[in-house]
Protein backbone atom coordinates (compact mmCIF):
# COMPACT_ATOMS: atom_id res chain seq x y z
CA UNK A 1 0.00 0.00 0.00
CA UNK A 2 1.55 3.46 -0.97
CA UNK A 3 1.87 5.80 1.90
CA UNK A 4 1.86 9.97 1.94
CA UNK A 5 3.34 11.69 4.52
CA UNK A 6 3.19 14.63 2.84
CA UNK A 7 1.59 17.57 5.33
CA UNK A 8 2.03 21.14 4.44
CA UNK A 9 3.15 23.48 8.22
CA UNK A 10 1.18 26.43 9.23
CA UNK A 11 3.17 29.01 10.77
CA UNK A 12 1.81 27.65 14.57
CA UNK A 13 3.78 24.60 13.27
CA UNK A 14 0.08 22.09 13.29
CA UNK A 15 0.47 19.62 10.64
CA UNK A 16 -1.89 21.12 7.99
CA UNK A 17 -3.43 19.15 4.81
CA UNK A 18 -4.41 21.05 1.49
CA UNK A 19 -7.35 19.34 0.66
CA UNK A 20 -8.40 20.06 -3.09
CA UNK A 21 -11.82 19.02 -3.95
CA UNK A 22 -12.78 18.33 -7.29
CA UNK A 23 -15.99 18.38 -9.28
CA UNK A 24 -15.56 17.49 -13.03
CA UNK A 25 -16.45 18.91 -16.38
CA UNK A 26 -20.31 16.87 -17.55
CA UNK A 27 -20.48 14.71 -20.58
CA UNK A 28 -22.51 17.29 -22.79
CA UNK A 29 -25.51 15.62 -25.07
CA UNK A 30 -26.23 17.21 -28.32
CA UNK A 31 -29.40 19.18 -26.56
CA UNK A 32 -27.31 20.21 -23.53
CA UNK A 33 -26.69 24.03 -23.58
CA UNK A 34 -23.91 26.08 -21.69
CA UNK A 35 -25.91 26.91 -18.83
CA UNK A 36 -26.21 23.35 -17.71
CA UNK A 37 -22.55 23.24 -16.45
CA UNK A 38 -23.51 26.13 -14.30
CA UNK A 39 -26.27 25.12 -12.87
CA UNK A 40 -25.79 24.45 -9.26
CA UNK A 41 -23.20 24.17 -7.07
CA UNK A 42 -21.72 20.54 -6.26
CA UNK A 43 -23.56 20.32 -2.66
CA UNK A 44 -21.36 17.39 -1.62
CA UNK A 45 -17.90 19.52 -2.04
CA UNK A 46 -19.35 22.21 0.21
CA UNK A 47 -20.43 19.19 2.43
CA UNK A 48 -17.22 17.21 2.69
CA UNK A 49 -15.84 21.09 3.24
CA UNK A 50 -17.78 21.52 6.23
CA UNK A 51 -16.81 18.26 7.42
CA UNK A 52 -13.23 19.40 7.41
CA UNK A 53 -11.72 20.44 10.54
CA UNK A 54 -10.51 24.17 10.39
CA UNK A 55 -6.82 23.84 10.75
CA UNK A 56 -7.19 22.03 7.28
CA UNK A 57 -7.27 24.48 4.28
CA UNK A 58 -9.76 23.76 1.74
CA UNK A 59 -9.96 24.56 -1.78
CA UNK A 60 -12.80 23.83 -4.32
CA UNK A 61 -12.67 23.58 -7.89
CA UNK A 62 -15.92 23.01 -10.14
CA UNK A 63 -14.57 22.12 -13.71
CA UNK A 64 -17.59 23.42 -15.05
CA UNK A 65 -17.24 26.94 -14.10
CA UNK A 66 -13.54 27.27 -14.17
CA UNK A 67 -10.00 25.84 -15.60
CA UNK A 68 -8.52 22.73 -13.77
CA UNK A 69 -4.90 23.49 -13.15
CA UNK A 70 -3.29 20.15 -12.41
CA UNK A 71 -0.03 21.28 -12.01
CA UNK A 72 -0.70 22.03 -8.37
CA UNK A 73 0.52 19.92 -5.59
CA UNK A 74 -2.35 19.75 -2.58
CA UNK A 75 -1.50 16.94 -0.19
CA UNK A 76 -4.78 15.24 -1.07
CA UNK A 77 -7.26 15.33 -3.84
CA UNK A 78 -10.59 14.67 -3.38
CA UNK A 79 -12.83 14.35 -6.46
CA UNK A 80 -16.52 13.18 -6.38
CA UNK A 81 -17.86 11.37 -9.27
CA UNK A 82 -21.34 10.64 -11.06
CA UNK A 83 -21.51 8.34 -14.17
CA UNK A 84 -20.97 10.73 -16.20
CA UNK A 85 -17.88 12.71 -14.60
CA UNK A 86 -16.76 9.08 -14.37
CA UNK A 87 -14.15 8.84 -17.08
CA UNK A 88 -12.86 12.55 -16.64
CA UNK A 89 -12.10 11.98 -12.89
CA UNK A 90 -10.14 9.37 -13.89
CA UNK A 91 -7.94 11.25 -16.07
CA UNK A 92 -7.76 13.95 -13.65
CA UNK A 93 -6.47 11.34 -10.85
CA UNK A 94 -4.11 9.71 -12.96
CA UNK A 95 -2.84 13.43 -13.45
CA UNK A 96 -2.50 13.79 -9.44
CA UNK A 97 -1.61 10.50 -8.90
CA UNK A 98 1.29 10.55 -11.74
CA UNK A 99 2.99 13.03 -9.32
CA UNK A 100 2.51 10.82 -6.03
CA UNK A 101 -0.58 13.06 -4.28
CA UNK A 102 -3.20 10.19 -3.11
CA UNK A 103 -6.61 10.66 -4.60
CA UNK A 104 -9.70 9.56 -2.96
CA UNK A 105 -13.12 9.81 -4.76
CA UNK A 106 -16.62 9.25 -3.53
CA UNK A 107 -20.02 9.84 -4.47
CA UNK A 108 -22.95 8.22 -6.35
CA UNK A 109 -20.72 5.94 -8.94
CA UNK A 110 -18.39 5.03 -6.43
CA UNK A 111 -20.58 4.10 -4.67
CA UNK A 112 -22.81 1.95 -7.02
CA UNK A 113 -19.72 1.18 -8.84
CA UNK A 114 -16.83 0.25 -6.33
CA UNK A 115 -14.94 -2.34 -7.89
CA UNK A 116 -14.78 -0.14 -11.16
CA UNK A 117 -13.61 2.79 -9.43
CA UNK A 118 -11.49 1.53 -6.87
CA UNK A 119 -8.54 1.22 -9.67
CA UNK A 120 -8.97 4.90 -10.26
CA UNK A 121 -7.92 6.03 -6.76
CA UNK A 122 -5.95 5.11 -3.69
CA UNK A 123 -9.01 5.26 -1.83
CA UNK A 124 -12.59 5.11 -2.33
CA UNK A 125 -15.21 6.20 -0.04
CA UNK A 126 -18.70 3.85 -0.55
CA UNK A 127 -21.66 5.81 0.64
CA UNK A 128 -21.99 8.80 2.57
CA UNK A 129 -18.54 10.89 3.72
CA UNK A 130 -19.77 11.83 7.00
CA UNK A 131 -18.92 8.81 9.45
CA UNK A 132 -15.92 8.40 7.19
CA UNK A 133 -14.34 11.76 6.42
CA UNK A 134 -12.05 12.44 9.85
CA UNK A 135 -10.60 8.56 9.28
CA UNK A 136 -9.47 9.47 5.87
CA UNK A 137 -8.33 12.52 6.80
CA UNK A 138 -6.38 11.47 10.10
CA UNK A 139 -4.84 8.18 7.42
CA UNK A 140 -3.55 10.92 4.93
CA UNK A 141 -1.77 12.51 7.85
CA UNK A 142 -0.27 9.30 9.08
CA UNK A 143 0.49 7.95 5.94
CA UNK A 144 -1.67 4.91 6.58
CA UNK A 145 -4.41 5.90 3.71
CA UNK A 146 -6.39 2.46 3.11
CA UNK A 147 -8.25 1.29 -0.32
CA UNK A 148 -11.55 1.65 1.56
CA UNK A 149 -13.82 3.22 3.45
CA UNK A 150 -17.57 2.68 4.12
CA UNK A 151 -19.73 2.63 7.41
CA UNK A 152 -22.30 -0.20 7.61
CA UNK A 153 -24.04 2.28 10.12
CA UNK A 154 -26.09 4.78 8.60
CA UNK A 155 -26.07 8.15 10.06
CA UNK A 156 -29.04 10.00 10.86
CA UNK A 157 -29.16 13.54 9.13
CA UNK A 158 -28.72 15.59 12.37
CA UNK A 159 -25.13 14.84 11.66
CA UNK A 160 -25.14 16.02 8.66
CA UNK A 161 -24.25 19.99 8.83
CA UNK A 162 -24.76 22.54 6.25
CA UNK A 163 -22.83 22.99 3.09
CA UNK A 164 -19.79 25.36 3.52
CA UNK A 165 -20.54 27.68 0.83
CA UNK A 166 -18.45 30.02 1.02
CA UNK A 167 -15.76 27.78 -0.37
CA UNK A 168 -17.55 28.40 -4.09
CA UNK A 169 -18.19 31.88 -5.75
CA UNK A 170 -21.79 31.89 -5.72
CA UNK A 171 -22.04 34.66 -7.90
CA UNK A 172 -20.72 31.96 -10.93
CA UNK A 173 -23.89 29.68 -10.68
CA UNK A 174 -27.08 30.27 -12.04
CA UNK A 175 -28.49 28.79 -8.95
CA UNK A 176 -27.15 28.65 -5.24
CA UNK A 177 -30.02 27.95 -3.38
CA UNK A 178 -29.90 24.74 -2.86
CA UNK A 179 -30.31 21.97 -0.25
CA UNK A 180 -31.70 18.03 0.31
CA UNK A 181 -34.02 17.08 3.03
CA UNK A 182 -33.72 13.84 2.52
CA UNK A 183 -31.73 10.82 1.99
CA UNK A 184 -32.92 7.58 -0.10
CA UNK A 185 -36.57 6.16 -1.34
CA UNK A 186 -38.52 3.81 -0.25
CA UNK A 187 -38.78 2.32 -3.83
CA UNK A 188 -36.52 -0.13 -5.69
CA UNK A 189 -36.48 0.79 -9.44
CA UNK A 190 -33.89 -1.09 -10.33
CA UNK A 191 -31.63 1.13 -12.22
CA UNK A 192 -31.30 3.84 -9.58
CA UNK A 193 -28.40 4.35 -7.16
CA UNK A 194 -31.10 3.89 -4.16
CA UNK A 195 -31.07 0.40 -5.26
CA UNK A 196 -27.26 -0.59 -4.76
CA UNK A 197 -26.96 -3.00 -2.29
CA UNK A 198 -23.94 -0.72 -0.89
CA UNK A 199 -26.77 2.39 0.47
CA UNK A 200 -29.00 1.92 3.47
CA UNK A 201 -32.34 0.53 2.50
CA UNK A 202 -35.22 3.04 3.27
CA UNK A 203 -35.53 6.75 3.92
CA UNK A 204 -33.72 8.98 6.67
CA UNK A 205 -34.76 12.71 6.87
CA UNK A 206 -33.30 15.87 8.42
CA UNK A 207 -35.01 16.94 11.66
CA UNK A 208 -37.32 19.73 10.54
CA UNK A 209 -35.93 22.28 12.44
CA UNK A 210 -32.29 21.77 10.40
CA UNK A 211 -34.43 22.07 7.14
CA UNK A 212 -35.59 25.55 7.94
CA UNK A 213 -32.31 26.35 9.30
CA UNK A 214 -30.67 25.65 6.32
CA UNK A 215 -33.37 27.63 4.32
CA UNK A 216 -32.70 30.76 6.89
CA UNK A 217 -29.42 30.43 5.52
CA UNK A 218 -29.58 30.23 2.10
CA UNK A 219 -31.10 34.16 2.52
CA UNK A 220 -33.79 33.18 -0.41
CA UNK A 221 -37.35 32.96 -0.23
CA UNK A 222 -36.89 31.17 -3.47
CA UNK A 223 -35.67 27.31 -2.87
CA UNK A 224 -34.98 24.11 -4.57
CA UNK A 225 -35.27 21.24 -2.60
CA UNK A 226 -32.92 18.59 -4.53
CA UNK A 227 -33.95 15.62 -2.89
CA UNK A 228 -35.05 12.39 -5.13
CA UNK A 229 -38.23 12.33 -3.32
CA UNK A 230 -39.90 14.54 -1.71
CA UNK A 231 -42.56 12.20 0.02
CA UNK A 232 -40.32 9.29 0.43
CA UNK A 233 -41.81 10.07 3.96
CA UNK A 234 -45.04 11.59 3.47
CA UNK A 235 -45.74 11.73 7.15
CA UNK A 236 -42.75 13.71 7.22
CA UNK A 237 -43.75 15.44 4.18
CA UNK A 238 -46.49 16.75 5.85
CA UNK A 239 -45.01 17.54 8.96
CA UNK A 240 -42.60 19.84 7.01
CA UNK A 241 -45.13 21.45 4.28
CA UNK A 242 -46.70 22.51 8.08
CA UNK A 243 -44.00 24.18 9.39
CA UNK A 244 -43.24 25.64 5.11
CA UNK A 245 -46.67 27.46 5.87
CA UNK A 246 -45.44 30.63 7.44
CA UNK A 247 -42.24 30.91 5.45
CA UNK A 248 -43.94 32.26 2.19
CA UNK A 249 -41.53 30.24 -0.15
CA UNK A 250 -41.43 29.61 -4.19
CA UNK A 251 -39.69 26.20 -4.04
CA UNK A 252 -39.39 23.10 -6.46
CA UNK A 253 -38.52 19.54 -5.95
CA UNK A 254 -38.68 15.62 -6.99
CA UNK A 255 -41.14 13.31 -5.97
CA UNK A 256 -42.32 9.90 -7.31
CA UNK A 257 -45.16 9.37 -9.54
CA UNK A 258 -46.94 7.90 -6.88
CA UNK A 259 -47.78 11.74 -5.71
CA UNK A 260 -51.17 11.14 -7.41
CA UNK A 261 -52.23 9.29 -4.12
CA UNK A 262 -51.95 12.59 -1.70
CA UNK A 263 -54.12 14.75 -2.64
CA UNK A 264 -53.23 16.91 0.53
CA UNK A 265 -49.85 16.72 0.40
CA UNK A 266 -50.53 18.29 -3.25
CA UNK A 267 -52.71 21.17 -1.52
CA UNK A 268 -50.20 21.55 1.36
CA UNK A 269 -47.70 21.80 -1.46
CA UNK A 270 -49.62 24.44 -3.48
CA UNK A 271 -50.50 26.41 -0.46
CA UNK A 272 -46.69 26.74 0.62
CA UNK A 273 -45.69 28.18 -2.50
CA UNK A 274 -44.67 24.98 -4.66
CA UNK A 275 -44.27 25.77 -8.53
CA UNK A 276 -42.69 22.27 -9.97
CA UNK A 277 -42.38 18.83 -9.35
CA UNK A 278 -40.13 16.87 -10.88
CA UNK A 279 -40.88 13.45 -11.89
CA UNK A 280 -39.21 9.86 -13.30
CA UNK A 281 -42.05 9.16 -15.43
CA UNK A 282 -39.28 6.71 -17.62
CA UNK A 283 -41.60 5.01 -20.02
CA UNK A 284 -44.18 4.67 -21.91
CA UNK A 285 -44.11 0.93 -22.22
CA UNK A 286 -45.72 -1.12 -18.87
CA UNK A 287 -43.10 -4.06 -19.53
CA UNK A 288 -40.22 -1.80 -19.07
CA UNK A 289 -41.61 -0.10 -15.91
CA UNK A 290 -42.14 -3.76 -14.89
CA UNK A 291 -38.99 -4.88 -16.04
CA UNK A 292 -37.34 -2.06 -13.91
CA UNK A 293 -39.32 -2.71 -10.89
CA UNK A 294 -40.43 0.41 -11.32
CA UNK A 295 -43.79 -0.23 -9.56
CA UNK A 296 -45.33 3.14 -8.35
CA UNK A 297 -46.12 4.41 -11.96
CA UNK A 298 -48.71 3.38 -13.97
CA UNK A 299 -48.98 4.36 -17.72
CA UNK A 300 -52.88 4.53 -17.83
CA UNK A 301 -52.97 6.90 -14.87
CA UNK A 302 -49.89 9.11 -16.42
CA UNK A 303 -52.06 11.85 -18.13
CA UNK A 304 -55.03 12.28 -15.11
CA UNK A 305 -51.55 12.86 -12.81
CA UNK A 306 -50.13 15.56 -14.90
CA UNK A 307 -53.36 17.38 -15.11
CA UNK A 308 -53.95 16.71 -11.78
CA UNK A 309 -50.57 18.54 -10.55
CA UNK A 310 -51.78 21.11 -13.19
CA UNK A 311 -54.72 21.77 -11.52
CA UNK A 312 -52.76 22.81 -8.80
CA UNK A 313 -50.88 25.61 -10.35
CA UNK A 314 -47.49 23.53 -10.71
CA UNK A 315 -45.19 23.05 -13.50
CA UNK A 316 -44.39 18.93 -14.29
CA UNK A 317 -40.44 18.40 -15.38
CA UNK A 318 -40.20 14.57 -16.65
CA UNK A 319 -37.51 12.43 -16.76
CA UNK A 320 -37.29 9.10 -19.06
CA UNK A 321 -34.96 6.67 -18.45
CA UNK A 322 -31.85 6.51 -21.10
CA UNK A 323 -32.66 3.91 -23.10
CA UNK A 324 -36.67 4.08 -23.41
CA UNK A 325 -37.96 5.71 -26.70
CA UNK A 326 -41.31 5.63 -26.14
CA UNK A 327 -41.71 9.30 -25.46
CA UNK A 328 -41.09 10.18 -28.38
CA UNK A 329 -43.90 8.00 -30.26
CA UNK A 330 -46.09 10.14 -27.95
CA UNK A 331 -46.49 13.71 -28.86
CA UNK A 332 -49.71 13.88 -26.89
CA UNK A 333 -48.29 13.06 -23.94
CA UNK A 334 -45.17 15.46 -24.52
CA UNK A 335 -47.13 18.57 -24.80
CA UNK A 336 -48.08 18.32 -21.25
CA UNK A 337 -44.76 18.68 -19.69
CA UNK A 338 -42.53 21.42 -19.00
CA UNK A 339 -39.61 19.79 -19.79
CA UNK A 340 -38.84 15.82 -20.30
CA UNK A 341 -34.59 14.88 -19.46
CA UNK A 342 -33.24 11.71 -20.34
CA UNK A 343 -30.68 10.01 -16.88
CA UNK A 344 -28.28 8.44 -16.82
CA UNK A 345 -28.60 5.15 -15.25
CA UNK A 346 -27.54 2.00 -14.29
CA UNK A 347 -28.11 -1.30 -14.94
CA UNK A 348 -30.23 -3.36 -12.21
CA UNK A 349 -28.32 -2.61 -9.12
CA UNK A 350 -30.24 -4.90 -6.74
CA UNK A 351 -28.98 -7.67 -8.10
CA UNK A 352 -26.63 -9.14 -5.15
CA UNK A 353 -24.54 -11.25 -7.56
CA UNK A 354 -22.39 -7.80 -8.22
CA UNK A 355 -23.33 -8.98 -12.35
CA UNK A 356 -24.82 -5.22 -11.85
CA UNK A 357 -21.86 -3.29 -11.26
CA UNK A 358 -19.66 -5.70 -13.08
CA UNK A 359 -21.46 -4.22 -16.48
CA UNK A 360 -21.87 -0.78 -15.70
CA UNK A 361 -19.37 0.35 -17.79
CA UNK A 362 -20.69 -1.10 -20.90
CA UNK A 363 -24.05 0.29 -19.54
CA UNK A 364 -22.54 3.70 -19.47
CA UNK A 365 -21.56 3.46 -23.10
CA UNK A 366 -25.11 2.02 -23.82
CA UNK A 367 -27.31 4.76 -22.35
CA UNK A 368 -24.75 7.58 -23.46
CA UNK A 369 -25.57 6.61 -26.96
CA UNK A 370 -29.28 6.26 -26.58
CA UNK A 371 -29.09 10.16 -24.51
CA UNK A 372 -28.27 11.40 -27.79
CA UNK A 373 -31.50 10.43 -29.23
CA UNK A 374 -33.52 12.79 -27.38
C1 LIG B 1 -28.18 18.72 -7.94
C2 LIG B 1 -28.14 17.62 -8.97
C3 LIG B 1 -27.73 17.97 -10.25
C4 LIG B 1 -27.18 19.34 -10.59
C5 LIG B 1 -25.67 19.23 -10.40
C6 LIG B 1 -25.12 20.24 -9.54
C7 LIG B 1 -23.66 19.90 -9.24
N1 LIG B 1 -22.80 20.77 -9.66
O1 LIG B 1 -23.39 18.87 -8.64
C8 LIG B 1 -27.51 19.42 -12.11
C9 LIG B 1 -28.92 19.92 -12.31
C10 LIG B 1 -26.55 20.26 -12.94
C11 LIG B 1 -27.48 17.94 -12.45
C12 LIG B 1 -27.17 17.48 -13.67
C13 LIG B 1 -27.08 16.13 -13.94
N2 LIG B 1 -27.45 15.12 -13.16
CO1 LIG B 1 -27.98 15.35 -11.34
N3 LIG B 1 -28.50 15.39 -9.60
C14 LIG B 1 -28.51 16.30 -8.66
C15 LIG B 1 -29.09 15.76 -7.34
C16 LIG B 1 -30.58 16.12 -7.37
C17 LIG B 1 -28.47 16.24 -6.05
C18 LIG B 1 -26.95 15.97 -5.91
C19 LIG B 1 -26.50 16.45 -4.57
O2 LIG B 1 -25.95 17.52 -4.46
N4 LIG B 1 -26.78 15.67 -3.49
C20 LIG B 1 -26.43 16.02 -2.13
C21 LIG B 1 -25.02 15.51 -1.77
C22 LIG B 1 -24.63 15.98 -0.39
O3 LIG B 1 -25.11 14.09 -1.76
P1 LIG B 1 -24.08 13.17 -2.56
O4 LIG B 1 -23.71 13.79 -3.85
O5 LIG B 1 -24.59 11.79 -2.59
O6 LIG B 1 -22.76 13.24 -1.64
C23 LIG B 1 -22.58 12.46 -0.47
C24 LIG B 1 -21.87 11.13 -0.74
O7 LIG B 1 -22.15 10.58 -2.01
C25 LIG B 1 -20.41 11.44 -0.56
N5 LIG B 1 -19.61 12.01 -1.64
C26 LIG B 1 -19.97 12.61 -2.78
N6 LIG B 1 -18.88 13.02 -3.46
C27 LIG B 1 -17.81 12.70 -2.73
C28 LIG B 1 -16.45 12.90 -2.98
C29 LIG B 1 -15.52 12.46 -2.02
C30 LIG B 1 -14.06 12.71 -2.26
C31 LIG B 1 -15.96 11.82 -0.85
C32 LIG B 1 -14.99 11.36 0.17
C33 LIG B 1 -17.33 11.60 -0.62
C34 LIG B 1 -18.25 12.05 -1.56
O8 LIG B 1 -20.43 12.40 0.47
C35 LIG B 1 -21.60 13.22 0.40
C36 LIG B 1 -22.10 13.43 1.82
O9 LIG B 1 -22.37 12.20 2.44
C37 LIG B 1 -28.87 14.24 -7.51
C38 LIG B 1 -29.84 13.37 -6.76
C39 LIG B 1 -29.47 13.31 -5.28
N7 LIG B 1 -30.46 13.44 -4.46
O10 LIG B 1 -28.33 13.15 -4.89
C40 LIG B 1 -28.98 14.09 -9.03
C41 LIG B 1 -28.13 13.03 -9.75
C42 LIG B 1 -26.76 13.05 -9.07
N8 LIG B 1 -28.03 13.50 -11.11
C43 LIG B 1 -28.04 12.57 -11.93
C44 LIG B 1 -27.88 12.75 -13.32
C45 LIG B 1 -28.12 11.53 -14.18
C46 LIG B 1 -27.52 13.97 -13.86
C47 LIG B 1 -27.19 14.26 -15.32
C48 LIG B 1 -26.27 13.26 -15.96
C49 LIG B 1 -28.50 14.44 -16.06
C50 LIG B 1 -28.32 14.58 -17.55
N9 LIG B 1 -28.76 13.59 -18.28
O11 LIG B 1 -27.77 15.54 -18.01
C51 LIG B 1 -26.50 15.63 -15.21
C52 LIG B 1 -24.99 15.47 -15.03
C53 LIG B 1 -24.40 16.48 -14.14
C54 LIG B 1 -23.17 16.07 -13.38
N10 LIG B 1 -22.36 15.16 -13.83
O12 LIG B 1 -22.94 16.59 -12.31
C55 LIG B 1 -28.17 11.21 -11.28
C56 LIG B 1 -26.79 10.55 -11.24
C57 LIG B 1 -26.84 9.11 -11.62
C58 LIG B 1 -25.47 8.53 -11.57
N11 LIG B 1 -25.52 7.25 -11.60
O13 LIG B 1 -24.46 9.15 -11.52
C59 LIG B 1 -28.73 11.60 -9.86
C60 LIG B 1 -28.33 10.64 -8.75
C61 LIG B 1 -30.27 11.67 -9.98
C62 LIG B 1 -30.90 10.32 -10.15
N12 LIG B 1 -31.42 9.71 -9.08
O14 LIG B 1 -30.94 9.78 -11.22
N13 LIG B 1 -27.72 17.21 -11.37
S1 LIG C 1 -38.51 6.50 -7.19
FE1 LIG C 1 -36.79 7.70 -8.04
S2 LIG C 1 -35.33 7.94 -6.36
FE2 LIG C 1 -36.76 6.30 -5.79
S3 LIG C 1 -35.73 4.39 -6.38
FE3 LIG C 1 -37.06 5.02 -8.09
S4 LIG C 1 -35.74 6.26 -9.46
FE4 LIG C 1 -34.70 6.09 -7.46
Amino acid sequence: MPKYGRTSQTTEGMAEVWIKLISPKVTMRPMDSAFKMQMSPPLALLVLGALTPHQHKVTVCDENIERLDLRDNPDLVGITVKADTASRSWDIARAYRAKGIPVVIGGIHPTACPEESASHADAIVIGEAEPVWADVLADVQAGELKPSYGSSTPITLDQTPMPRWELIDKKRYLFTNTLTIGRGCPWHCSFCYNSSPNLPKGYRAKPVENVLAEIASLKSRHVMLIDDNFIADPAYARQLLQAFRPLRLTWHTAVSADIGQHDDILDLMTETGCRSLFIGFESLNPASLRATNKLQNRREKYEDLVRKIHGHGMMVNARKYGGFVAFLASPGLMRFFGALGTSLSYPDLRDDTGAGHNSARASRKRVASSCSMV
